[in-house]
């Protein structure tokens, strides 16, 4: 068989959560379209779509209430299918929105009892992560809002959710864990209003953590899309902080709930731009995490037609990778973006202040003029892009 260029291996670190593959379209307009999967099942075929690892939340793999027999046994199961199909599992999470304890939240619920839940809850689900090998573990809080903000002063909320985030840094310490937290944001959906909205909230609060080396970010393309948000700049800005632990890629369409569609499905320049990022083809540091696909296929599909989904996932980020590649070696494109540079300049501005170098900053000569005048060749540039991408150049 000839060799496809563009067919995953495990080198490319894809991955997809047992709820995305096995999600069987049910909406909240309509029921379930496909059989709901056996996780184990779910192991062997993205095996052999060429995926590289499979993520999940705690209610994914044991049903909510099993007994610990049965979890046991299914746990031991799913390990023999890992290892059969040579996946690995290097993200966990745990279901802190399904259970409908969690109506009102689950860290930041005003019932104590509730928060209490929540912590026994999210321990046990590390502790399953941590066995089958997990090394980062994601909090989405799905439920960790409002409709109606007269029900709690969201300071309050804030300390109730840093309060989690310390503890379970602390329980995973204690434990010797060799893991580490990953927070992901979501403006709204299910909640009228999710607290920590987007990855720049997450950001700023990872700040006031006890333990805040351990913590980064999750961003996720739909959820900075609802916000009307450059998923490529919050990426960025994680990234140059050293905060981008893992992400999860999908297709969203500005203005709407969250989709979670197929990767590259929907904004093809921006899904270009950010695997360009990403792959690091212009020179930048490259992230080396894992390429989780937090997506689902469309509720008109089978069985087959999921399976369709996950390869398109994957296919269109290698194939959005070679073009970013291409793009930065376009010599037109390098000549156009090449940095500009002063001789005189450039010392003053890549050292420190001091008064001498403000006072030589403050009397150089600098030609407003002419520099107000020069074009910068961006719609060059962004042709070259869009030629590249349509497969022009
Ligand atoms: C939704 O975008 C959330 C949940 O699917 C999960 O907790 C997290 C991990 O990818 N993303
Ligand atoms: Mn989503
Ligand atoms: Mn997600």
């Amino acid at each position: 068989m000839s060799h496809d260029p563009i067919q995953p291996t495990r080198d490319d670190r894809f991955t997809f959560g047992l709820w995305t593959v096995g999600n069987p379209g049910r909406d909240p307009f309509g029921a379930a379209t496909r059989a709901v999967q056996d996780p184990c099942r779910i192991v062997q075929k993205l095996s052999e779509c060429g995926a590289w690892g499979v993520n999940l939340h705690d209610e994914d793999l044991i049903p909510f209430g099993s007994s610990a027999a049965k979890r046991d046994g299914i746990v031991a199961d799913f390990k023999k299918a890992l290892d059969d199909h040579g996946m690995v599992v290097p993200m966990a999470t745990t279901n802190l929105f399904s259970q409908p304890i969690f109506k009102d939240g689950a860290f930041t619920a005003n019932d104590p009892k509730v928060r209490a839940f929540a912590l026994q809850k999210t321990m046990t689900a590390i502790e399953l992560g941590v066995e089958l090998g997990a090394s980062t573990y994601v909090f989405w809080g799905g439920r960790e809002g409002t409709e109606t903000d007269a029900c709690r002063d969201p300071q309050e909320a804030t300390r109730r959710f840093r309060h989690a985030i310390d503890y379970l840094c602390e329980f995973v310490k204690d434990r010797g864990y060799d893991l580490r937290f990953a927070l992901e944001a979501k403006p709204n959906e299910p909640r009228g209003d999710i607290y920590l909205a987007t990855t720049g909230h997450m950001l700023a609060f990872i700040a006031t953590l006890k333990n805040e080396e351990m913590v980064g970010v999750n961003p996720e393309v739909a959820h900075e899309s609802m916000a009307g948000l450059s998923m490529t700049h919050n990426v960025a800005q994680a990234m140059e902080a050293g905060k981008l632990f893992h992400i999860d890629l999908n297709g969203q369409r500005i203005g709407r709930y969250d989709q979670d569609l197929r990767f590259g499905s929907e904004d093809l320049k921006q899904a270009f731009l950010l695997v360009r990022l990403l792959e690091g083809t212009a020179g930048t540091t490259p992230y080396t995490g894992p390429l989780h696909f937090d997506a689902h296929a469309y509720r008109t599909e089978d069985d087959a037609g999921v399976w369709d989904f996950a390869r398109g996932c994957m296919r269109t980020y290698k194939l959005l990778a070679e073009r970013a590649r291409g793009f930065d070696a376009d010599s037109e494109v390098r000549d156009i973006i090449a940095a500009m540079t002063d001789a005189a300049i450039d010392p003053l501005l890549g050292a420190p202040y001091s008064a001498a170098s403000a006072e030589a900053l403050r009397a150089m000569p600098i030609d407003i003029d002419t520099i107000a005048k020069r074009g910068l060749r961006y719609e060059r540039l962004d042709q070259l892009m869009i030629e590249n991408l349509m497969g022009a150049r």
